[in-house]
Parts: C-alpha cells; structure tokens; sequence
C-alpha cells in the first residue's frame, strides 16, 4: 500500500538489471518481482531441492516422459541437430534426451554463469565428443547462439514447464523470439504443466518441508546482499495460492506486520497482509498448450502424457 520513495543515495552494487527490476517491482501496487531473479547460487540450489520434493510432481513426471519415450523421439527428431536449451539449470533432464536423439552440439542457456560451467562440465564428461558450448544469459533478452553451429538444423529444448513463469503475452513473445533464434528448420521440444486438482498444486508449491518457502525467502536474502536491502526476513510468510481465473499458482510473500525498509537507497512500506507477488506458474489445458505454441509460431506435431494427464512433452516445428 503505501509508497515512499527517497533519492539513490548509494550506487548498487549488483547487476543493474536486478536493482531496476526490484525497485520498480516493490514500488508497483501490488508489488510484484520477476521470478528470473530467484536464480542466484543458493536459489538454484534450493530449485534443485525443489526437483526431489514428494509434493513437486513435475520434474519426476517429465524425466519419466523423457526416458519411456526415447524410441518415439528419435524417430520423430532424429539425429544430427544442434540442441539449445532454453534455461538449462543442472540439465538434470537432458541426457535422456541426448541418449536417444543423438545430437550434433549442445548449447545450454542459462541465466546463473556459475551453476551452468559446473553442468556444462558434467555433461560434456558423459558425452565425450559431444561439443558443449554454454551460453551465459536471459533467454528472455536477444542472444546470438554460437558461430559453431550456424547452417545447422536445430532443435529447442525447453523442458519444466518454465513457460509458464510468464505472462501469457510474454510466453507467446518468447516462443516467436525461440523461432526466429532456431531458424527455418527448427523444431521444439516443450514442457507443459497441466491443469489439476488445485489442493495437488497448491502442496506442490507450499511443501511440508518448506523448501519452496526457503527458495521464495531467498530473494529477500538476495535483494539484502546485493542491493543493501534491510528487509527483515522474520516479517514475511511464504504463500502460494490457486488462482482460478488465470490458471494459475502464484507465490507471494506476505508482511506479517507493517514494514519499513531500505532497498539501493529507497525506502519501502509494506501494509500488514500485504505481499510481494513474487511468482506465477501458469497451467494448461490440453486446447491451451496448442493455442499457445501456435500463437508463439509452432505447430505441434506429437504430444507425450503421463497415465494422471499431470504433466505434458510438446514437440512442435517451426
Ligand atoms: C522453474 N519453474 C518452472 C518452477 C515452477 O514450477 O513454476 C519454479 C518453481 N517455483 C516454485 N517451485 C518451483
């Protein structure tokens, strides 16, 4: 609710990119941030966490697609592509895929530089021969994918259902910029998280073991350290709530009592029961998950469920 702002009385330090998006985030009504800036070390740690947990159905769901469905993948890609993935992580996920299609290079992308050199390393020890050539950066902004691969057909790998971190609008700007980064004979491979029973998401998002409350409490920890914040993170509540409406989780965090704080010399005011919303995952019918790849310039070619129709593996061309 209420916004005070003072003059930058200190430079930041961080990634101005960062210091833009808090600022503008926390003066907004209501105050939201970008989920791309979860990804620090520890928030990518804490996402792996996330990967293992009972309650987090979509990443033990889509490896099981990956690995039953091998066959059907090199058939229907084949081999001899360059394969870029869009947001790479641990690319826990990917030797399945390389294992059956049996490609040409691989090209991670992944905004934490750090966690990305230690995966890059591992999976180019398991392929040997296989060129590895990660790429530092948002996959959100432009990016020039390496010379090594020019003139060769592509594929896009954009597996966990990251899509749905966006808006709708920015999803379909993302899949039109992953075309036109893949060229002419691109084809896609993606992730979609399914509409279900909203109490099964909502403990997929507020897990018994409160690692999601951690990896959502680790952006203050973040904003803190990197822009001089002094947000008191005993004040504030994870919450991850189901919205209808939107067909969406969003995670929010919550002032547990009126706040007053610093971030890069600005000052905040935080409402008792007001939130920052810092997170949605939007989730897709099975019409929704064709609208959009084909409102984004791809069309689907083959769908792969699980048996509970939780999770779904897109392969579209371009
Ligand atoms: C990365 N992304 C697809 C995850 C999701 O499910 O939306 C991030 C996440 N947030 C909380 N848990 C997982």
């Amino acid at each position: 609710m209420l916004l005070t702002r003072e003059p930058l009385s200190t430079a930041p330090a961080a990634d101005p990119a960062f210091c833009r998006d808090i600022v503008e985030g926390l003066s907004r009504f209501p105050k939201a941030t970008p989920p791309i800036w979860f990804y620090d070390q520890r928030g990518s740690e804490l996402f792996e966490a996330i990967a293992d947990l009972p309650e987090y159905y979509p990443t033990r769901t889509e490896t099981g697609l990956l690995q039953r469905h091998g066959p059907d993948f090199a058939e229907a890609i084949g081999p001899g592509r360059a394969v870029i993935e869009f947001g790479a992580g641990s690319a826990r996920k990917t030797p399945h895929l390389l294992r059956a299609i049996d490609p040409v290079a691989y090209v991670p992308i992944d905004i934490s530089g750090d966690f990305l050199h230690a995966s890059s390393a591992a999976l180019a020890a398991a392929f040997p021969g296989l060129p590895v050539l990660p790429l530092v950066g948002d996959f959100n902004a432009d990016l020039s994918l390496p010379a090594a691969i020019h003139g060769l057909p592509r594929l896009g790998f954009f597996p966990g259902s990251t899509i749905g971190n966006l808006e709708p609008a920015g999803a379909v700007d993302l899949l039109r910029a992953m075309r036109r980064l893949l060229g002419e004979e691109a084809m896609l491979l993606i992730g979609m998280d399914r509409i279900k029973d909203p109490a099964r998401l909502v403990s997929a998002y507020d897990d018994a073991a409160g690692v999601t409350a951690a990896f959502n409490l680790n952006l203050l920890t973040r904003i803190n350290r990197e822009l001089q914040g002094d947000l008191p993170l005993e004040a504030f509540a994870h919450r991850a709530v189901w919205n209808d409406d939107k067909a969406r989780i969003e995670m929010h965090l919550e002032a547990l009592r009126p706040l007053h704080f610093h971030v890069a010399g600005y000052c905040f005011d935080m409402a008792a029961g007001e939130t920052i919303h810092t997170e949605s995952s939007h989730k897709y019918g099975q019409r929704d998950e064709r609208l959009l790849l084909r409102a984004g310039g791809w069309e689907p070619t083959r769908q792969w469920s699980d048996d509970e129709g939780l999770f779904s593996l897109i392969l579209a061309s371009a």
